[in-house]
């Protein structure tokens, strides 16, 4: 898989939950929550309660509009991605 196939994948991937209700290319709360646990569940394993939900939603949003666009999604991503290189190199 390229780097492009990775990239229209993320983009998919966020739409698929940003869709769901309210604005269409914004995640709220429930739609962030339902993309931690269905993509995520392997990093975020011990912030399954709605509170982790909620400071994490509090950190990414960046504007403060109380919903996460794409551009604050992706800080999430590449910070996730960093750590499980840095997990990776350590594990080798
Ligand atoms: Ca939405
Ligand atoms: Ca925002």
């Amino acid at each position: 898989m390229g780097l492009e196939n990775a990239m229209a994948g993320l983009i998919n991937i966020f739409h698929n939950y940003s869709g769901k209700e309210g604005g269409k290319h914004k995640l709220n709360k429930k739609e962030l929550n339902e993309l931690l646990q269905s993509e995520l569940a392997g990093f975020l394993e011990n912030q399954k309660d709605l509170e982790a939900v909620e400071k994490t939603m509090h950190n990414l949003d960046e504007d403060g509009d109380g919903e996460v666009d794409f551009q604050e999604f992706m800080v999430l991503v590449a910070a996730l991605t960093v750590a499980c290189n840095e997990f990776f190199c350590e594990d080798t």
